[in-house]
This record gives C-alpha cells, sequence and structure tokens, in this order.
C-alpha cells in the first residue's frame, strides 16, 4: 500500500512538471512574437539612399535633400519630385546656397548644371519658388536673369557655365536648358537637386 501511494505521486509530480514546462514555452513564443513587431516598425522609418539632411543643430533647417540624376526638362524635373513629396530645390539663403554647394557641387558634379525650384514662366522678369517661399535671396550669374532668346528663359538652374567663373551661380535658361553655349559645357537638359520638407519614404 505504502508503494502504491509513493508511484501515485511520483506520476502526479511528473503531470505537474510537464504542465509548467508547457507554459513556460508559451511565454517564451509571445516574448518572440513582440520583438520582431518592434523591429518591423523600425525599419520602415528608415530614409532611402541619397538623401542628406541639413540639420538644425549644424546651422540647417532639417529638411532633406538629393541629387535626382534623371536629365529632363524643368518641367518634368519638377513633377517628378512632386511625385515622391519633393520639389526642385528652393536656395532661400547663402547658408542654404553653401550648402548646396558643399555637399553636391563637388567632385564629379564640380561643373554640372542643374535644375533649381524658380521660374518667372507666369510673370515676365518676376521669379519666384515653386513652393511659394519669398524670393528675396539669389544668387545670380553676372548679367542674369536675362530672358535671352525672347521671353523663353523662364526656369532656373545652378551651377550654369561653371567653367569660367563661380561654383554655384544661377541662370534662367530654356525648359530644356541651353544649348551650344561656350562649347556645349553647358547644354541641357539637366539632373537636378531636389528637397522635401518631409522624412522621405522613396
Ligand atoms: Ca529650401
Ligand atoms: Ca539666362
Amino acid at each position: 500500500m505504502r508503494s502504491l501511494v509513493f508511484v501515485l505521486s511520483l506520476v502526479a509530480a511528473a503531470a505537474g512538471c510537464d504542465a509548467k514546462q508547457t507554459g513556460t514555452s508559451l511565454g517564451t513564443g509571445t516574448s518572440t512574437n513582440t520583438s520582431t513587431n518592434t523591429s518591423t516598425g523600425t525599419g520602415t522609418t528608415t530614409v532611402p539612399a541619397g538623401w542628406t539632411q541639413w540639420k538644425v543643430a549644424d546651422g540647417g533647417n532639417d529638411h532633406w535633400y538629393r541629387i535626382d540624376r534623371n536629365k529632363t526638362d524643368w518641367l518634368t524635373a519638377e513633377a517628378n519630385a512632386e511625385g515622391i513629396a519633393a520639389h526642385l530645390v528652393t536656395i532661400t539663403s547663402d547658408a542654404e546656397e553653401q550648402f548646396i554647394i558643399n555637399t553636391y557641387l563637388t567632385g564629379d558634379d564640380l561643373l554640372n548644371v542643374f535644375w533649381m525650384g524658380c521660374t518667372d514662366q507666369a510673370v515676365e522678369d518676376t521669379f519666384v519658388w515653386i513652393n511659394g517661399e519669398p524670393f528675396d535671396y539669389t544668387h545670380w550669374k553676372s548679367g542674369e536673369p536675362n530672358g535671352w532668346d525672347g521671353e523663353g528663359e523662364d526656369y532656373c538652374c545652378i551651377n550654369w557655365n561653371a567653367v569660367r567663373g563661380p561654383i554655384g551661380e544661377w541662370n534662367d535658361a530654356l525648359v530644356a536648358g541651353t544649348t551650344g553655349y561656350d562649347n556645349g559645357a553647358n547644354d541641357g537638359p539637366y539632373a537636378s537637386i531636389i528637397e522635401s520638407e518631409q522624412r522621405p519614404t522613396q
């Protein structure tokens, strides 16, 4: 009789032990799922390659910038930028101009022309930024804007004819850029420098 009680005790102890292990195992599974969800959430906030933020801590505005290498006319360039919640770059201070020069007009792009976000297409000789910012800072090349070729030069580019002068100066150009000037050193169409106020997602 005593031995039967002992055996029953062992069986009960074994059953209890199994139940405990099952419970522990379930708890571990739940913990793993929570961790996976957190990791996925972090991944969706990663900024795509190519964008650079001009941080407030560095004297900037926290906007994001990058080059769009697609060479096209100004209107298509702006439409492409708007398609990813950005716009052609608006340069509204000397500090922003210097950031653009130092970040993008270097290396292989030292003498390349890029579209930027101003135009006098609506009212000749009245240039505006495409996002409505006040147009009270300019960095035109000497003699520009000149509306050359009748009233056809309505679209702004940066670093125009850098082969003959300082890096980063602006020009008003035809919608597809200039052609043949200075042995074709500035021939369009151009790539673009674009800017986004929001954290880019594409
Ligand atoms: Ca800007
Ligand atoms: Ca011009």
